[in-house]
């Protein structure tokens, strides 16, 4: 005997549990296992100087950005705190959610006593600290950012130190091929591969063999790159021929989506480093090109601007071979994030993605899960309540399936993992 959910305030309150206890797959973030070493960031020194905070810093401090990245990261985070948090009401985002991850770590917050945390993470195994954080933020599994360009990070793989850790999948991101063909042409001759910066057929070939390589060798759930407000497609671009002749007969033949975050506008003031990039609004036409020339290729798509939002819900309407996800970056506040999360399910239904963290530091899976949360619930709640007031009632099993699709298991289909 089916229970349905006839009183709104039961409904809200298994929406609210369902949200709370279903675990997510970040399928978007900058963190690593600890084999990854200091590729991976943790602790309120690394928390405090995550370039969303340090751009607000620059807003308050005299200091310029080059005296200030030539300090360590604890004396960066020491004059973060002074001016974010103690001459300042941490009330932004990137504040809040440093207040709301050593509050779910169970420090005294209000105590605004720095060294009082640092003492904790001085004392703590990383392994631990990654349980925990996990188990804190109940987060199933994060996919990586994995980047063969990134010296460090290629050595790991290469000297095969990668973690087996089932809770760290692979991503293999690959921006300066689209993004730099000619500089990156001279890396990829260096290693090996017959590329010149003329897109010839051997150097096609040999830009694929290379991404056929670093598929076999990360097992990637997915091939990504981020790109400008300016990507148009088609176009007569070198990007453009990477992505027809490369890209697309790549991912299809290994079956993995080709993931596209669009909109950044890379350091548009280069002082601030990480912190220095800005956004555009981007022309949504080159994925539904893209997606209408390649039906049989797959597409995880997300904007950087708020003003793309809605055009790209209607494009998800039109090609089934797109799936939208998260409130990425600038996008990833709770105004903005109620606003398109409504708009999603209103034109959508649950066929997206709503969130990905981007953590960059651990700990910030705490808090980038603990406020989507609260939000994603509020809206799912509306949007059962409206259809509740209809007489059409859902029942704890139905809530927690569509939960369970929007966390998880619409990304694990599409990426083809979903047992
Ligand atoms: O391109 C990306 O993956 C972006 O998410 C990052 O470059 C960005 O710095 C970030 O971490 C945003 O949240
Ligand atoms: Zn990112």
């Amino acid at each position: 005997m089916t229970h349905y959910l006839t009183d709104s305030r039961a409904l809200q309150g298994c929406v609210k549990k369902a949200v709370r206890e279903t675990p997510v797959f970040d399928m978007h973030t900058h963190i690593y296992p600890p084999q990854f070493g200091e590729l991976l960031l943790w602790g309120v020194d690394d928390l405090l100087p995550y370039h969303y905070l340090g751009a607000e810093f620059f807003r308050y401090s005299s200091q310029t950005p080059e005296e200030f990245f030539s300090l360590s990261k604890q004396q960066q985070a020491e004059l973060i705190w002074e001016a974010l948090f103690v001459d300042h009401s941490p009330v932004s985002e990137s504040n809040r959610g440093v207040l709301t991850a050593l509050n779910k770590l169970r420090f005294d917050v209000g105590a605004r006593d720095l060294n009082a945390f640092r003492e904790y993470f001085a004392n703590v195994a990383v392994e631990d600290y990654v349980d925990r954080v996990f188990e804190l933020a109940n987060v199933e599994a994060v996919v990586m950012t994995n980047d063969p360009f990134d010296d460090k990070e290629r050595q790991v793989w290469l000297n095969s130190k990668a973690s087996s850790d089932p809770r760290f999948r692979a991503a293999l991101r690959i921006d300066p091929v689209l993004m730099d063909w000619d500089r990156s042409a001279s890396r990829l001759d260096g290693w090996g591969y017959r590329v010149t910066s003329l897109l010839t057929e051997e150097t096609l070939s040999e830009i694929s063999r290379f991404l056929y390589e670093w598929i076999e060798r990360l097992k990637p759930l997915y091939l990504a790159v981020s790109l400008p407000p300016s990507f148009r497609y088609p176009e007569e671009s070198k990007r453009a021929r990477i992505i027809e002749s490369c890209i697309i007969p790549v991912t299809r033949k290994t079956g993995i989506p080709f993931a596209m975050m669009i909109g950044v506008n890379k350091l548009i003031n280069p002082r601030l480093g990480q912190a220095g990039d800005g956004v555009g609004r981007c022309d949504v036409g080159a994925v539904e090109a893209l997606a209408g020339k390649f039906p049989d290729n797959r597409f995880l798509v997300t904007f950087l601007s708020r003003e793309n939002q809605h055009e790209a819900c209607v494009a998800a309407r039109k090609f089934s071979n797109v799936m939208l996800f998260g409130c990425w970056w600038f996008m990833n506040n709770p105004s903005i994030i109620r606003e398109i999360t409504a708009e999603r399910l209103e034109l959508l239904g649950t066929s997206f993605v709503p969130q990905h963290s981007d953590a960059r530091v651990l700990d910030q899976l705490i808090y980038k899960w603990s406020h989507s949360r609260e939000i994603i619930a509020e809206i799912l709640f509306e949007k059962y309540e409206d259809i509740r007031r209809t007489g059409w009632l859902v029942s704890e099993k139905e809530v927690r399936r569509d939960v369970k699709n929007l966390f998880s298991d619409n990304f694990k289909r599409f990426v083809g993992t979903k047992e």
